[in-house]
């Protein structure tokens, strides 16, 4: 099939694909699969609007009745599985199962959202104050820009919009500018939702398309007071004050730095598969990829050794293809940073195995690469720093104390690991002493976090929370409510003030 067909099959017509002023390329081939439509900064006061007025109808609507909307996404999301993995492998160059898996989670959260649309609970509290009662009620808070990244380009901005909308939030989805065939076609299957439904506002959910005058308006602007955003930390760190300074609430997921220490009494074979899809599935394109390997230095070696023989064997090339497990990165400014990072490495002293272009057996144009292992000799700027790209730097280690600040000693705090069968280190691990990362995980590796859990991480990981759990929270606003049902008012904390 071509790209078009693709994109066709999915629901696209011939005049949303052409004629816009986007191009938009496939990592497969590096060809020109669309141009599309860029929404511009002078059309953003009329979107906003829109969402306060959807705002308006959306937050008296019963959250039970919201999250029948969030359910026929998903009924509407299962139908179009595999057309819409197929754009996602297209446009972001995942192999078909983790393209078709990324549809698979947003099935799952609009499952988990759903559910939650009967449980948006607040707390009754005890008050110190005969005749009084307290609780606790949680309201829509208003619009909610959802700013998405190109690695996870249709999962990420599921997680937000299920949940912004059984919480009363409408949503602005501003995609990244390398994948908004993959956006485009996701409203068109809530479309079929929203059809369905019925009743609800124009405008519930609108999508913008176009660079950062597009998302500069939605993070300046007032009326949006929620900005959900993934992607890097340097992003990350002018959205997020810029919103705080305007008193918006952003929820930020940013870059992570993930590891894994592998202790001498770990399951080597399975520690070895857990690294290998960790470190090398999505190209080592997650936030969540596998990025250093912390092992014991009674197992390095041998650790080592059997990962390199592992990758000379993993099959790399067309992300259609069945049998491919590395495809593309996304473009080659993303190859030019993985080999600089690379000559970097090596020069801090680290040995490199693979990390080489790959240009035979694989789609001409696209930008294939060897994943590389590094050994290092110690943790330095370069392993410090995220490089998205399939790089595994490892270093030894003598104790756990030493391993655990290995782990710590970097400036990211999204997902980490350990793998031992060694029950005081593993509940070590995840003591206040040990991993300081959002995600801490006992012989699993750090990515491919399933949906009941809250997603996100510390430090320059930005702080938010997406995804399962109570991360619902982030959405609303919560209301302390004291009721008096007695004849008397009196003060709390014994204070008088008669009158
Ligand atoms: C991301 O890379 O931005 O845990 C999200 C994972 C996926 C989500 C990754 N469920 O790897």
């Amino acid at each position: 099939m071509s790209h078009k067909d693709v994109l066709k099959a999915a629901g696209l017509s011939e005049a949303e694909i052409s004629g816009g002023t986007l191009a938009v390329h496939s990592p497969i081939d590096g060809a020109e699969a669309a141009k599309v439509r860029e929404t511009t900064a002078a059309e953003m006061p009329a979107i906003i609007a829109t969402s306060q007025e959807a705002f308006k109808a959306w937050r008296q609507v019963p959250a039970p009745r919201r999250g029948e909307l969030v359910r026929l996404l998903g009924e509407e999301l299962r139908a179009s599985k595999e057309e819409l993995g197929a754009v996602v492998t297209l446009e972001a160059g995942k192999i078909l199962s983790e393209g078709l898996g990324e549809v698979q989670e947003m099935i799952d959260i609009c499952d988990f959202a759903v559910g939650l649309s009967r449980q948006i609970y607040g707390l009754t509290i005890a008050s110190e104050r005969p005749g009084h009662r307290m609780m606790e009620t949680w309201h829509p808070l208003g619009p909610c820009a959802v700013i998405t990244a190109f690695n996870f380009p249709v999962a990420v901005w599921s997680w937000n919009t299920a949940l912004a909308l059984v919480c009363g939030d409408p949503v602005i989805w501003k995609p990244s500018e390398k994948t908004p065939l993959t956006a485009m076609v996701c409203m068109k299957i809530l479309d079929r939702a929203l059809k369905r439904f019925g009743d609800a506002p124009e405008g519930l959910v609108q999508l913008v398309i176009g660079g950062p005058d597009v998302g500069e308006a939605l993070v300046n602007s007032k009326d949006v007071p929620i900005v959900s955003a993934t992607g890097s930390t340097r992003m990350g760190g002018i959205v997020g004050p810029k919103v705080s300074a305007r008193w918006g609430r952003p929820i930020l997921e940013l870059g992570g730095n993930n590891a894994m220490i592998v202790a001498p009494s770990a399951d080597l074979d399975m520690a070895v598969r857990a690294i290998v899809f960790s470190a090398v599935g999505t190209a080592g394109q997650r936030c969540t990829s596998l990025r250093r390997l912390i092992a014991h230095n009674s197992i390095k070696d041998d650790l080592v050794a059997r990962l390199v023989k592992a990758y000379g064997s993993l099959p790399i090339g067309d992300p259609r293809k069945g049998t491919t497990l590395i495809g593309p990165l996304i473009d080659h400014a993303s190859r030019d940073r993985m080999q600089a990072a690379l000559e970097q490495a090596k020069s801090e002293g680290g040995t490199i195995h693979g990390g080489k272009t790959v240009a035979t057996g694989v789609p001409q144009g696209g930008a294939y690469v060897q994943p590389a292992v590094a050994e290092m000799p110690k943790q330095t700027d370069t392993v410090r720093t995220e490089t998205f790209a399939p790089i595994l730097y490892v270093m030894g280690y003598d104790t756990l104390d030493e391993a655990i600040a290995i782990q710590n000693d970097v400036p990211q705090g999204l997902s980490s690991c350990i793998f031992t069968l060694n029950m005081r280190e593993a509940e070590t691990f995840l003591s206040s002493v040990g991993s300081d990362c959002g995600i801490a995980n006992v012989n699993i590796g750090p990515s491919g976090a399933e949906i009941g859990g809250a997603f996100g991480g510390e430090k320059e990981t930005g702080g938010g929370r997406e995804s399962g759990s109570d991360a619902w929270k982030g959405y609303m606003r919560r209301q302390t409510n004291t009721i008096n049902y007695s004849a008397d008012l009196p003060l709390a904390q014994g204070v008088k003030f008669d009158i």
